[in-house]
C-alpha cells in the first residue's frame, strides 16, 4: 500500500491518479494537511510535520512505499525562511524514521533544481556541481537530498529522489513556485486575458511537462535497484525555455495572446537557477528520455485547459 503525502499539491494531484492506476484506488493512500473536496479514493487529513500520526497511518494501511511531495516550495518559503526550513526537514525526517523502523520499501523524495546556485555552470548543469543553494526551500532540498543518502547507505532504506525542473501541467495549480508562471499563463491564454509575467522575457529556466515528471518518476522507481548509481539525486531535464519562447509557442494557436512583464522578487530565485541541466546519468541507468517538447507541451496544455474550462469542471 502506497502512502503519499502533499497529495494536494500541484504534482501530488497527477501522481496520486496515476499510483491508483498503477496499484489500485484501494492500494493508494492520499493524504494532505488540507481537505480535498471529491476526492476519488482513500484520503486522509495529516499533518507531516506529527510523527505519531504519520506512524499511526503506516501502521494502519500496512504502507510499503511512501512519496513525499509535502513542501513549502521556492518563492513561498521565502517570505518564512525558518518556518519553512522546519517544516520541510521534520516531514522528511518523519518519513525517513517512519519507513526505517516499520520496514518501508522504497521512498520517493523530490528534489529540485533549486538546489543549484549560481556559482556553478548554469548551461548543462552537472549532476555532480557543488550546491550553494540561494532560497530556503533549495537549501532544505539539498540537505534533505544528504539525509537520503544517509538513509540508504546506514540503513540500506530504498530512497530514491529527483531534481524536478519547473513542472508544467494542466491538471494543478503551481504550488509557490519560481515556475509556477508557465502553468498560470495557459489559463490567461485561453479565458483570452493579458498575462502578467513575474519574470524578465528572456528568463530561461529548466522545465517539463508532468506527463514526461510523472513517467520519471514511475520509472526510477520501479528501475532495479541495483541499476541506481546515485542516492543523493538524479538530474532529470525536459525542456528549456523563457517566458518570451512560451508566449510566442501559445500565440501560433492564439494570435492576439498578450503578455507583459513585471518582474518580482522570484527573478532573483530564478537568476540563481541552471537554464539547462545535464541529465546523463539518469539516462544510463534508468534509461530517462524526455518525450515532450516545447510545441507539444503548448498543445497539450492548451488542447486540455479548453476542455476543462469549456465543460467546466476547473476545480484548481
Ligand atoms: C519551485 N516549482 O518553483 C518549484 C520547483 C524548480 C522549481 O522547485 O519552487
Amino acid at each position: 500500500v502506497v502512502l503519499i503525502t502533499g497529495a494536494g499539491g500541484q504534482l501530488g494531484t497527477v501522481l496520486t491518479k496515476e499510483l491508483q492506476q498503477i496499484y489500485g484506488i484501494d492500494n493508494v493512500v492520499a493524504t494532505d494537511i488540507r481537505p480535498q473536496d471529491n476526492f476519488n479514493g482513500t484520503f486522509e487529513i495529516l499533518d507531516a510535520t506529527d510523527l505519531k500520526a504519520l506512524e499511526d497511518l503506516v501502521k494502519e494501511y500496512n504502507i510499503t512505499q511512501i512519496y513525499h511531495l509535502a513542501a513549502i516550495l521556492s518563492a513561498k518559503g521565502e517570505q518564512a525562511p525558518m518556518p519553512t526550513w522546519d517544516i520541510n526537514m521534520k516531514t522528511f525526517f518523519n518519513v525517513l524514521e517512519v519507513a526505517r523502523l516499520f520496514n518501508v520499501d522504497k521512498v520517493f523524495y523530490p528534489s529540485s533544481i533549486a538546489v543549484f546556485g549560481n556559482n556553478i555552470e548554469r548551461v548543462k548543469t552537472p549532476q555532480s556541481s557543488y550546491l550553494v543553494p540561494e532560497t530556503v526551500y533549495g537549501i532544505s532540498k539539498a540537505a534533505g537530498e544528504q539525509w537520503a543518502n544517509y538513509y540508504f547507505k546506514k540503513y540500506n532504506l530504498d530512497v530514491r529522489s529527483l531534481r524536478y525542473p519547473g513542472i508544467v501541467g494542466y491538471q494543478s495549480l503551481g504550488g509557490g513556485g519560481t515556475t509556477d508562471y508557465a502553468v498560470d499563463i495557459f489559463h490567461s491564454a485561453i479565458n483570452q486575458e493579458t498575462f502578467q509575467c513575474f519574470l524578465e522575457p528572456n528568463t530561461i529556466l529548466p522545465m517539463m511537462f508532468m506527463d514526461d515528471a510523472i513517467r520519471a518518476t514511475i520509472a526510477l522507481m520501479q528501475a532495479p535497484k541495483e541499476n541506481l548509481k546515485t542516492r543523493t539525486s538524479y538530474n532529470i531535464a525536459g525542456i528549456s525555455f523563457s517566458p518570451e519562447e512560451l508566449a510566442s509557442a501559445i500565440q501560433k494557436t492564439y494570435p492576439n495572446f498578450k503578455i507583459t512583464y513585471k518582474p518580482d522578487f522570484r527573478q532573483s530565485i530564478a537568476n540563481s537557477w541552471p537554464m539547462s541541466i545535464d541529465d546523463s546519468e539518469a539516462r544510463r541507468d534508468w534509461n530517462w528520455q524526455p518525450q515532450y517538447n516545447l510545441e507539444l507541451l503548448t498543445q497539450s496544455m492548451l488542447t486540455n485547459l479548453k476542455l476543462k474550462y469549456s465543460d467546466n469542471t476547473i476545480t484548481l
